[in-house]
């Protein structure tokens, strides 16, 4: 059982700190954020909030907008640039994963030499399979060690506020694999409402600046690296190799056990074909044995007919 989950929510006040500001006492040059997550959770709509103008394209129709990774950016107050790198549903489980790591390579390149933080991006509704397989996929392909860099956030907030409900009481209700990864990046957790009027709008988007800032100070202001890439890499490369290792056993198991009931198949047909060799030697022995037996009793009635006219003949004489 998970502890209950502190959450680094924004205090009220808040609405007063800068969207244009990470609010924290220190000068990055440069902060390099990436948004992760499945088809259509709301990735281009964050990045364009987060870049405070449209730079990426986003559906409304439910088709998948983004095919490649792109990158946007902005200065923060603080003089400080933002980098956003948006991504297409490379966790979408139904790509390919060597077609999803190829292009993963590139957007660690786009986001080059690294992320400070991954925004794991969830579109507040039913929490399905499909995104529980996303958050083991988030660390198949960054590793374990992304969770201290990532931040989740969830888009649509407007479908709480016109529930009546809050994010807490979302979180409450949400799967086991969820509440963990939210631990596990220790409670930074947001929620945005993309379609909102820029005034909310900002206040959504500042909440998500504090939370990146937490997380550079968490991290000593370090930044993934491709050397944890590169790691998770191997790792990731070993699973496949062994995938397809276990695949082709597999495939050779089968293809023995199918030799195998050809062989016994075969054998079965050479037993048949025995059988009815045997039957018909039975027949063709049946047969004689009749022929023979037939011959026999005709001598034997020719010989008691030759006898009975022999003793005819002799009481005649
Ligand atoms: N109501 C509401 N709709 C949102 C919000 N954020 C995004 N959307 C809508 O959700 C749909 C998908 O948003 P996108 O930003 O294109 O999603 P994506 O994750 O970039 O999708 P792909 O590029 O296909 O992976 C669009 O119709 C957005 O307008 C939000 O906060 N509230
Ligand atoms: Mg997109």
């Amino acid at each position: 059982m998970l502890n209950p989950i502190s959450f680094h929510f924004v205090a009220p006040s808040f609405a007063l700190l800068s969207y244009n500001s990470l609010v924290y006492p220190f000068l990055l040059a440069e902060i390099r954020m990436v948004l992760v997550g499945k088809t259509g959770a709301g990735k281009s709509s964050l990045g364009n909030s987060l870049l405070d103008k449209k730079v990426f394209e986003s559906n409304t129709f439910g088709i998948s907008s983004t095919n490649t990774c792109e990158l946007g950016e902005r200065h923060l107050q603080d003089g400080s640039k933002l980098v956003v790198v948006d991504t297409p549903g490379i966790f979408d489980t139904r790509n390919n994963i060597t077609e999803t790591s190829k292009e993963v390579v590139r957007c660690i390149g786009l986001s080059s030499p690294g992320p400070h933080a991954f925004v794991f991006v969830l579109k507040i509704g039913r929490f399905t399979q499909e995104e529980m397989d996303t958050i083991q996929h988030l660390k198949d392909l960054f590793g374990d060690a992304v969770v201290n860099h990532v931040i989740v956030v969830f888009t649509g907030k407007d479908s709480l506020d016109s529930e009546g409900s809050t994010i807490h009481q979302h979180i409450e209700n949400s799967p086991e694999q969820l509440i963990s990864l939210i631990h596990q990046c220790k409670g930074r957790v947001a929620s945005i409402n993309n379609r909102a009027q820029s005034s909310n709008l900002h206040v959504d988007v500042a909440a998500i600046l504090k939370l990146v800032g937490q997380t550079i100070e968490t991290n000593n202001r370090s930044h993934y690296t491709e050397e944890m890439f590169n790691k998770a890499n191997e790792a990731i490369q070993s699973k496949i190799r062994q995938q397809e290792e276990e695949k082709m056993k597999a495939e050779q198991e089968i293809l023995r056990r199918e030799q195998a009931l050809e062989e016994r198949a075969r054998e079965i047909d050479a037993e048949i074909e025995k059988g009815r060799q045997l039957e018909r030697e039975n027949e063709l022995r049946r047969q004689e044995i009749e022929q023979r037996t037939r011959e026999q009793a005709a001598h034997v009635r020719r010989h008691h007919r030759r006898h009975r006219r022999h003793r005819q003949q002799c009481v005649l004489q």
